[in-house]
């Protein structure tokens, strides 16, 4: 069983009611100088979401809006969020409370009551108190203030920091145990189901994404999920697996020889991957544009690559993108692509949580390697969540 100090993964009201507070300020800023019947709208309505249907009536798994998450904590379906800072309370919460059918069927649900209680809102309300006229907005502010809220999201409190941790543990210890389970005549979807049976039995809330068990040409499809195939000696596999820990995302990147060890263009392509990671990964620190890690990952993968005789000019992009032909990384959070930073133009700032995931992808020769870490930009470095796992 894994061990781990921290034990309170829980965010603080205090904390929920400050995200609140900075938006409600953000909306107040905007919001003067504007015409009198304008203001009117200058409010945020968010939706926790839906139900959507699996199959007749059979629903998925429901999972929370991430932004609506972020500002309450509140994770069940139906319920509105309004954030108006010229309101008697500024911050209402509308739930659907069970009635005695789907307390049989479904169980108990938050109430007025236990809702006022649990979350840092100033009122909550049943859903049927909601009159269609407080859902009236304006489409062009509510996505100026989503734009704010993700730039607040890029940045992690220390107690988002600790669900991360957690959510990286949790991945690690399945990606930790796949070694030993291939061999030649293993099908994908056994890895597959090691590594959600790790994450759910470790108290995750499932996957962050559907796992990525990519064996020999599938090791190419960048987004390959069907993990239905027989793995063969000779082959390699790639393992892209995270888990939902507290709704939160971590989100890594392992690849193995299915069985005995890599051949020689195996190993020169992952140990190109791997020293570009580890030379990406160094020069992280608050201060460097994002934009710097993908032309480091560009100049150290051209390098290589012409030394390896796969490419004639290190210094032609169009060349090297044959075989690295996505982003060096992406931020993560509450969502495995978390909103908020823009790659190509941000700068990082301490307290972000990016992927750093270089690959390379020689179709021809089924050989599709990419290696993924966790990283925290700290103000003079980095974390990497995912130091705990071998590559
Ligand atoms: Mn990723």
């Amino acid at each position: 069983m894994l061990k781990t100090k921290i034990t309170d993964y829980s965010i603080s009201k205090e904390e929920y009611k400050s995200r609140c507070k900075k938006v409600l300020d953000f909306i107040s800023q905007v919001t003067e100088g504007k015409a009198e019947s304008a203001k009117d709208l200058r409010k945020l309505v968010l939706r926790s979401g839906s139900e959507q249907v699996f199959s007749n009536d059979v629903h998925y798994p429901f999972r929370v809006n991430s932004d609506f998450y972020y500002l309450t904590g509140f994770t069940e379906s139906e319920a509105v969020l309004i954030l108006d800072p010229k309101a008697d309370n500024p911050l209402t919460l509308y739930i659907k409370q069970a009635d005695e059918n789907m307390i049989i069927w479904e169980g108990e649900r938050e109430t007025v009551s236990s809702a006022t209680d649990k979350y840092s809102v100033d009122v909550v309300y049943d859903i049927k108190d909601l009159k269609d006229e407080d859902l009236i907005l304006d489409e062009a502010f509510q996505e100026k203030v989503l734009k704010f809220i993700h730039s607040l999201r890029a940045i992690k409190s220390s107690a988002e920091l600790n669900i991360m941790r957690r959510a990286n543990e949790i991945a690690i210890q399945a990606h930790s145990m796949i070694p030993d389970l291939l061999c030649s005549g293993v099908y994908e979807y056994e890895i597959e189901a090691q590594l959600n049976n790790v994450f759910r039995s470790q108290g995750a809330n499932g996957w962050s994404y559907p796992a990525i068990v990519a064996s020999g040409k599938n090791s190419c499809i960048l987004h390959y999920i069907k993990n239905n195939q027989k793995m063969m000696a000779g082959d390699l596999v790639l393992i892209d697996a995270g888990a939902e820990f507290n709704y939160y995302a971590s989100d890594i990147t392992r690849v193995f020889p299915v069985e005995g060890s890599f051949n020689d263009e195996q190993r020169d392509i992952y140990d190109l991957v791997l020293k570009c990671q580890e030379e990406v990964i160094r020069i992280i620190k608050a201060g460097i544009p994002m934009n710097l890690l993908q032309e480091k990952a560009f100049s150290v993968l051209g390098e290589g690559l012409q030394d390896l005789k796969y490419i004639k000019d290190k210094n032609n992009l169009d060349e090297v993108k044959k075989y690295f032909m996505h982003g060096i990384g992406h931020s993560l959070g509450i969502d495995v692509h978390d909103p908020g930073v823009d790659r190509k133009t941000d700068i990082l700032i301490e307290g972000m949580v990016i992927t750093i995931e270089p690959g390379l992808y020689v179709r021809e020769r089924a050989i599709g390697v990419r290696i993924e870490d966790n990283i925290v930009v700290t103000r003079s470095g980095y974390e990497n969540l995912t130091a705990g796992l071998n590559k």
